[in-house]
Order: C-alpha cells, then sequence, then structure tokens
C-alpha cells in the first residue's frame, strides 16, 4: 500500500537497529517478503542454538538449557567426527559465495540464490584419514552497513577459517578485500586461516583482476589464494579443502604449543570436540 505507506523504512529500520533486531517489511497480500520474514527467524534460531551449543562446550550455559534448545541432542552432533571447524564466507555482494557453498555441500549452482543474512550448512570432509565436519556459515552482508557488522561480528566468533570471495570481472570487491581483512583482524581468533578467493574464473573475457595481480597481493598478505568457478565447478572442492589443510595444520601447532604447555586445555579442546567428549584418553596419541 504504498500510498497511504505512513512508517517509512528508514524509520522503523533505525529503530530496529537501536533495538538491534532485526527488520523486514512484508506484504501478505501480494506475497512479498513472508518466506523471508519467517526464515529470518528461523535462522537467527538456529544461529542462537549453535552459539548456545559453542556456549555449552566452553562451559558458558548449562548442559540441561542446551538439550531444552536442541531436544534432539543429548548425545553432541559433533562426537561422531575427529574435528569439527567453522568456516567463514565473506566478501562483496553478488561475488559467488553462495553458490560456492551449493557447489561444495550439494554439487549444484544457481542463478538465483539468496539465504538468511547469514546461514550455515554442515559437510564432511576426510583428510588424512581424518573425519572433519565443516560447519561453513554463508553471509550477505554488506561492509556499508553498521549494523550487519553487528551481525558479521557474531560470525565471526569462533571462526577456525575465513573464505575472502572477490569476483574476477570486478575490481571493486578485490578492493574491498583489504576492508575485509580489517574485519577479520578485529572481530576474529588470533591465527583465524584465511583464503584469497578469485571466484568467476570462467569469465575470461570479462575478467579484469588477473591472477598475478591477486597473488601478488594474496602473498604480501601472507594468506593462500585460489582462483574458482562456482558456475563450472573449477577448483572449489580444492579451494574448501585448502583451508580446511591449513587449520588443520594450525591446530596440530597448537596440540604441540599444547604438550609444550604453550597453550590451555580449554582451547584445544574447543578446536577438538571428539577429545572434549572424553573418547581420548589424557595419555593417549592424537589420532585417536
Ligand atoms: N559466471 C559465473 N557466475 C557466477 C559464479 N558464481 C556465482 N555466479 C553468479 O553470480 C551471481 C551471484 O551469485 P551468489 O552465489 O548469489 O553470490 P553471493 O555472493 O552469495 O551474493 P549475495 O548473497 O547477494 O551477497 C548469481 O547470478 C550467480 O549465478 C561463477 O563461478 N561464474
Ligand atoms: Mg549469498
Amino acid at each position: 500500500m504504498t500510498s497511504q505507506k505512513i512508517v517509512d523504512y528508514s524509520t522503523a529500520k533505525e529503530f530496529a537497529d537501536e533495538m538491534k533486531i532485526n527488520f523486514i517489511e512484508t506484504s501478505a497480500k501480494c506475497a512479498i517478503n513472508v518466506e523471508q520474514a519467517f526464515l529470518t527467524i528461523v535462522c537467527d534460531i538456529k544461529r542462537n542454538l549453535f552459539e548456545n551449543e559453542e556456549n555449552s562446550n566452553t562451559g558458558d550455559i548449562t548442559h540441561e538449557k542446551r538439550i531444552l534448545l536442541n531436544p534432539g541432542s543429548s548425545v553432541n552432533m559433533s562426537v561422531d567426527c575427529d574435528y569439527l571447524f567453522k568456516l567463514l564466507i565473506v566478501g562483496d555482494s553478488r561475488v559467488g559465495k553462495s553458490n560456492l557453498l551449493l557447489r561444495f555441500v550439494e554439487d549444484s549452482y544457481t542463478e538465483y540464490f539468496r539465504l538468511c543474512p547469514v546461514d550455515f550448512r554442515f559437510h564432511t570432509v576426510n583428510v588424512d584419514g581424518k573425519t572433519i565436519k565443516l560447519q561453513i556459515w554463508d553471509t550477505f552482508i554488506s561492509l556499508r552497513f553498521g549494523n550487519s557488522l553487528g551481525v558479521l561480528k557474531r560470525s565471526f566468533r569462533g571462526a577456525h577459517g575465513i573464505m575472502m570471495v572477490y569476483d574476477v570481472t570486478d575490481q571493486d570487491t578485490f578492493s574491498n578485500i583489504k576492508r575485509w581483512l580489517q574485519e577479520i583482524e578485529t572481530y576474529c581468533i588470533p591465527n583465524a586461516c584465511k583464503l584469497l578467493v578469485g571466484n568467476k574464473c570462467d569469465m575470461t573475457s570479462q575478467k579484469i583482476v588477473d591472477y598475478s595481480t591477486a597473488k601478488e597481493f594474496a602473498d604480501e598478505m601472507k594468506i593462500n589464494f585460489i582462483e574458482t568457478s562456482a558456475k563450472c565447478a573449477i577448483n572449489v572442492e580444492q579451494a574448501f579443502l585448502t583451508i580446511v589443510c591449513d587449520i588443520k595444520r594450525n591446530l596440530f601447532e597448537n596440540e604441540e604449543r599444547y604438550n609444550t604447555g604453550d597453550i590451555t586445555h580449554d582451547k584445544l579442546i574447543l578446536l577438538n570436540p571428539r577429545s572434549f567428549h572424553g573418547t581420548r584418553s589424557t595419555n593417549c596419541c592424537r589420532c585417536c
């Protein structure tokens, strides 16, 4: 009812931002944003649940409360894997973040795909005989909106690895990687593994950011770099495996530091859920 509209979007958005709650305009009559509204709150609950589950793992909330939030989880879902890694995919709008996730998790691709501002999928990989469960968070958060950064900040919490994606046909998305790096440095755990991903490499004739420029930048920043195409399934699995191996290497370095007393037990079990659940005895080798 645009002509009769009195409460304008920006007033309501400002209020919602102030109250730190999500906001969406809908039309039940014209089926505008209705599903999106429900999905937004569902994702929020889901994120809340997993944050609580993380807090439960670190002892911040009680076991009873966690079960209340997740009735099917009296047996923690992370026990069936050797490691549980949290990955985050960030980057400017339309660079192909969701499609990279879709390609990796479902081997599919779509021209139009939009998740809630932050959502995640699970995917399990096997690396060197270890079962690694990945909780991969997809975002569509813009650096331009202050409030989104609040959401981003929460998403960054506990992330072991971050994929920073740009579009090889769009210079701005590459230039903004520096800003994404700053956000990561601000909000992420120290030593979180980073991977620079140049997506849409199938669009060779429109390519603007060439491989050597991006590689030089990545080398300078001391991060890994890979070009991918979610559309043509080029290097997508490779990209995810690169960051997984990086995190795993990082973990073992930390485990060594734990053995030499440099790092606390709490930090270690966060990285290795199976050891937390007691299937590994204290004097057992790390391969259990
Ligand atoms: N040619 C080509 N197009 C791609 C590729 N990946 C994604 N696209 C297209 O780029 C557009 C954006 O893809 P998305 O996966 O939705 O991008 P996103 O980064 O998740 O976008 P937001 O969620 O809006 O931030 C869609 O039209 C995709 O079909 C790719 O590898 N090659
Ligand atoms: Mg997306």
